[in-house]
């Protein structure tokens, strides 16, 4: 039975694709800070899969290595990453923008994002096998107004995952990038602070992507036969026809 580690299990895609992944009866590795929601969601999805949680913050270097490289041996030999934890802090004009935000996308969206792989990858390099999937964002394809740092942020994963298929061609390892767009989860709460009013008005007037929806899509990605590879697949809920296209009524 195949292991998955999924990087923000505690909410949102990433909660969604652990569920999903739960019904395939894969082993789990749920990660995120939030100790007690991993509880929580352990304790509703072991009756279908083996879980074990990790309760760590993505952007502290040797807590990352130093749990991942802890796991107990039955959940060691990971075979699905999903570097999906990550957020965006505010929504500024550059001159406007909040230094503690932009260091907050820089270092959870890029370099947790890093560190976690590079934990990972060793153990999939001396088996020759595995899959990296790596959650961009359609921010990571366009810059929209205010969006800066974390386009910037989301522009860094799709060139590391492009970087990361280059590097790891030919050692047995699958990596691609799911790019979607706006997706109803906490994401919006996150950015403006625990605003749950205007966090709500994002997705008002149209029917967002919902974190289902996604982890539907991981699901199918990492099911297809070992040859095939989906390298980078941009999502957008049919109201959307870009980052600032949105029909609203
Ligand atoms: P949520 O806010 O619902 O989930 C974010 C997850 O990331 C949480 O589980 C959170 O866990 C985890 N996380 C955040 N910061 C850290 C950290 N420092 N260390 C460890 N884990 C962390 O948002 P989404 O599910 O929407 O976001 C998931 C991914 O999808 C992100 O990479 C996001 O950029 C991307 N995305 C989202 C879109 C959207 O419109 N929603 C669209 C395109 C991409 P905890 O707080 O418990 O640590
Ligand atoms: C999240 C989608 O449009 O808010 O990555 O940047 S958007």
């Amino acid at each position: 039975m195949k292991t998955a580690l999924i990087t923000g299990a505690t909410s949102g895609i990433g909660k969604a694709t652990a569920e999903i992944f739960a019904r395939e009866g894969f082993n789990l590795i749920l990660c995120g800070r939030r100790k007690e929601r991993l509880e929580e969601l352990k304790a509703k999805l072991s009756d279908m899969a083996k879980i074990e949680i990790l309760s760590f913050d993505v952007r502290r270097k040797e807590e990352v290595f130093h749990k991942i490289g802890g796991l107990p041996e039955e959940f060691s030999n990971i075979d699905i990453l999903i570097n999906n934890a990550g957020n965006a802090h505010g929504l500024d004009p550059i001159q406007e923008g909040n230094t503690e935000d932009w260091d907050a996308m820089i270092d959870i969206n890029v370099k947790g994002l890093l560190y976690v792989s590079k934990a990972v990858i060793p153990k999939m390099i001396e088996k020759k096998s595995g899959h990296i999937i790596n959650i961009g964002s359609t921010a990571g394809k366009e810059v929209y107004p205010n969006g800066n740092v974390y386009c910037a942020s989301k522009h860094a994963v799709d060139a590391i995952n492009q970087g990361m298929r280059m590097d790891l061609n030919g050692l047995g390892i699958r990596v691609g990038a799911i790019n979607p767009g706006l997706t109803q989860t906490e994401f919006s709460e996150v950015r403006f602070k625990g605003d749950k009013e205007k966090a709500g008005k994002v997705y008002e007037g149209f029917k967002a992507l919902q974190a289902e929806d996604i982890a539907d899509i991981i699901r199918f990605v990492v099911t297809r036969p070992y040859h095939v590879n989906i390298a980078d697949l941009t999502v957008m809920c049919t109201a959307q026809a870009s980052s600032t296209i949105v029909d609203k009524n």
